[in-house]
């Protein structure tokens, strides 16, 4: 990590009491209050997490409680990239796999993390640059996805790309430096990849209304925008002795957005009101209809990364701390039920012939390009379309997403897939491709079915 441990919390002002929230709506109606945070989180539709490592697999006192207490689980190391992709090309899953069935013979959801992050890269990723970096990336993005189909309930596609300070820009990184596209690139790559995930960007010293949550939100706001597709924001949540008092309302502005929120790291110093802050957190989650899940980063204070600092719900001997309590309190008082997440790519409506037109956007690259088709419809709804694309010479097609390719290279059809043919009349829909080379021209020919 190139962020030092302690300097991280610095950032973090205000009182906690300035965040208690009053749930308006209570909705549990359980005559009973539920006695594990996994079952007491359900009540509203929501998980509770932890991060997990395979080793720990193997560990009996610390799987009761992993077992007992969460619906979900994060490798906190296990599927990043110098895990995943030690050599370039050759991948190693065997940790991820282990998780990953762990939590399926539990009923777990798994949150996956992270498939790109300027840290924990492998020394080989560590010394690419450019387009050469930037095409490893998308095929990291691509091939881990790829692998976990359909098992994981979101991915951090991207981790802490923004930087800390005022600036509310991007972090300087090696991938920052192929060109600002990389995060938009890494979100479509995941979206061909794995459709049924839902794509988190994820990030720390975000837990209020701050320059740097600006600029992400700014972002994710551009993206909403322009159809790249991302549907939640995390939240890590790494907090020291006090909450920030805007805390809930920057949860619920990027759930007015139109994505949601995932409390994705949360630990919290011990030495002032921890179990008080655990508490404050837990109540603007769930305040949030969109605010889907929490995840703790550990189980025992022993498992933690915040060495000495005793972060999290359970003491080193698996003793339920007073933040335990506390949270278990704040879930069982309940709030808004979070609405049921439905995939994140879901079947627009309507039938009908018609024509169409096409019109492509590039993000171009030394030596590389992702495009972006919007295929509208005319004055008739369409059932069905395909797209002519002339792909320059010397490139070639190499990934597409909403739809499906028949050729890589000159004259490249595109045609729709099962859930985006239908598209009503003056409606439109989009699909992309990455390729080699340089991009197509700006406008493609559109055949309606
Ligand atoms: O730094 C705290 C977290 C901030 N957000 C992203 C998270 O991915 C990050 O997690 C931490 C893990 O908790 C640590 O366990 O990320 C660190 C860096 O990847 C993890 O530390 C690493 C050590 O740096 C390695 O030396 C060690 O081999 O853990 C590895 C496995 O134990």
């Amino acid at each position: 990590m190139t962020i030092p441990r302690k300097g991280r919390f610095a950032m973090l002002s205000a009182a906690v009491a300035g965040v208690v929230v009053a749930a308006s709506v209570a909705v549990t109606g359980s005559a009973e209050a539920a006695t594990t945070l996994g079952a007491s989180a359900a009540q509203t539709g929501r998980y509770f997490g932890a991060a997990t490592s395979a080793f720990k697999l193997s560990d009996t006192p610390y799987m009761t409680i992993l077992n007992r207490e969460f619906t979900s689980l994060v490798p906190e190391n296990d599927m990043k990239w110098d895990a995943t992709e030690p050599q370039q090309g050759r991948f190693t899953y065997t940790n991820g796999d282990r998780l990953v069935s762990h939590a399926q013979s539990r009923g777990m959801t798994v949150r996956g993390h992270a498939l790109l992050w300027h840290a924990q890269q492998p020394a080989w990723a560590q010394s690419l640059s450019g387009a050469a970096l930037r095409s490893a990336a998308i095929n990291h993005v691509t091939q881990v996805a790829t692998h976990f189909r359909g098992k994981i309930h979101s991915w951090d596609v991207v981790n802490e790309a923004f930087a800390d300070g005022g600036s509310g820009g991007r972090r300087d990184s090696n991938l920052q430096r192929t060109g600002n596209d990389w995060i938009e690139a890494a979100f479509r790559a995941a979206r061909a990849a794995d459709p049924g995930a839902r794509l988190c960007y994820n990030d720390y010293n975000t837990d209020g209304i701050n320059a740097k949550s600006t600029g992400i939100y700014n972002m994710v706001r551009d993206f909403k925008a322009r159809g790249v597709p991302i549907d939640c924001v995390g939240l890590q949540s790494h907090l020291g002795t006090t909450l920030d008092s805007t805390y809930q309302q920057n949860i619920q502005r990027f759930a007015d957005l139109g994505v949601d929120v995932q409390i994705t790291e949360l630990d919290v110093q011990q030495g002032g009101n921890q179990a008080g802050i655990f508490a404050a957190v837990t109540r603007a989650c769930l305040a949030v209809a969109r605010c889907t899940g929490i995840t703790v980063w550990g189980v025992r204070d022993s498992d933690s990364w915040r060495t000495g600092q005793n972060p999290l719900l359970f003491d080193a001997n698996g003793n339920k701390k007073a933040a335990y309590t506390a949270v278990l309190d704040a879930l069982n008082a309940g709030g808004p039920t979070t609405p049921s997440s439905p995939p994140p790519s879901s079947p627009p409506p309507s039938p009908a012939p018609g024509g169409c037109t096409a019109a492509l956007t590039l993000n171009s690259w030394n030596g590389g390009y992702t495009a972006t088709v919007r295929v509208t419809a005319g004055t008739s709804a369409v059932s069905g379309w395909s797209v002519g694309v002339a792909v320059p010479a010397g490139g070639a097609v190499t990934n597409t997403w909403n739809a499906t390719n028949t050729g890589a290279s000159g004259q490249v059809t595109f045609r729709n897939v099962g859930y985006n043919g239908q598209i009503a009349a003056g409606g439109s829909t989009e699909f992309g491709f990455q390729g080699t080379g340089t991009g197509p021209a700006a406008t493609p020919a559109c055949t309606a079915a």
